[in-house]
């Protein structure tokens, strides 16, 4: 099964021509606490287990598209024409997806909000934004679920960034990936906060697509890795239903850190810490220690993202440098 076998099935009966001259679409960032590593499918990024994520409120891309009448997609980055490269190649494959007759070219507008410096991911935000302003150009009026599988296909963590808050990507069980999709979790938490810490911005040794494949081919605990995300789920969805903070943040650095350990037991061994990532990381278990609760979380790259509440803000920003924070049930 392909990619546009899946996009056929769920735009059948609807429209192929843009019913509007400008469709637009806004979606955030998003971080995951139960991690999104290994796919059992990779065409269709369909994953090995579920995940769930934190959206980052107005940290994402706002994405305006139209179309055009000219031989290749203008895609344009914020404000800055993209002709080559990898993130240029990407768009355009996703579009190919989107070609309803032979002249089917694009303008493709987005503005990310999306600290890139500190290392976070912007395709999350990127595809799901894309899809919301195709639906908007054609008029699809598609619902939540086919939305996020058809981000889904751009990149697997963007089925999650359709909706601010928690959200729960179920991984599904069938075949064409109609069921893994993400769900929004009603559960507000406004003193929550999100800092994402600077490392280092140099360009990663590996991409995460790779190195998630050399985990699930390589790593002799990968076995072990889709049962103790099922456990965090449970664990996180428990702390989220009591307001349990040390438990939210306990999981997800456990989660992150056995990630990370699939990662340093593949072979060839992919090490995304830097020494600085190390240092800051026995940091937080110090301060941890003095009774501050602080807790990290680490994706495909150097940085460090921290969970703490509102109210030991100051306290935290004062012993850390560095730190962007994000307040994600702040109105947005
Ligand atoms: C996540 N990451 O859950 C995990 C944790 C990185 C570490 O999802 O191959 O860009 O496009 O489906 O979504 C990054 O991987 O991968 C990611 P593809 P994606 O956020």
């Amino acid at each position: 099964m392909t990619k546009a076998d899946i996009v056929w099935k769920i735009l059948s009966g609807l429209a192929k021509v843009p019913a509007a001259s400008v469709g637009e679409g806004l979606a955030p960032s998003n971080i995951a606490l139960c991690k999104y590593w290994g796919k059992r499918n990779k065409t269709l990024n369909l994953p090995v287990s579920d995940s769930l994520s934190i959206s980052l409120g107005q940290y994402g891309a706002k994405t305006r598209m139209s179309r055009i009448e000219a031989q290749n997609d203008e895609v344009i980055l914020n404000g800055q024409p993209v002709q080559t490269g990898s993130f240029y190649q990407r768009v355009v494959d996703f579009l190919n997806l989107f070609r309803f007759d032979n002249h089917m070219v694009y303008r493709v507008e987005t503005q990310s909000e999306v600290p890139i410096a500190a290392g976070l991911a912007s395709s999350a935000c990127g595809f799901a934004a894309m899809v919301l302003a195709l639906n908007d150009l054609f008029q699809w009026q598609l619902d939540t679920s086919k939305l996020s599988i058809l981000a889904r296909l751009g990149s697997g963590s963007a089925s999650r960034s359709l909706w601010h808050g928690f959200v729960h990507w179920q991984q599904g069980l069938r075949d064409d990936g109609m069921d893994s999709f993400g769900l929004p979790i009603n559960v507000q938490w406004p003193d929550l906060c999100v800092g994402l810490m600077l490392i280092d911005q140099s360009e990663k040794p590996i991409g995460s697509r790779e190195a998630m494949e050399r985990s699930v081919r390589t790593s002799p605990y990968f076995h072990a890795w889709p049962g103790l995300v099922e456990q965090a789920i449970t664990q996180t969805l428990n702390a989220l239903d009591t307001h349990n903070f040390d438990q939210l943040g306990q999981t997800a650095e456990s989660n992150a850190l056995a990630m990370h350990a699939l990662m340093h037991t593949s072979v060839p061994p992919v090490c995304y810490h830097l020494p600085q990532t190390l240092v800051a990381m026995k940091k937080i278990w110090t301060l941890r220690e003095q009774g501050l609760p602080v807790y990290f979380t680490q994706d495909a790259g150097p940085n460090l993202k921290l969970l703490y509440l509102k109210e030991n803000a100051k306290q935290i920003q004062s012993q850390l440098d560095s730190i962007i924070q994000v307040e994600p049930f702040a109105s947005h």
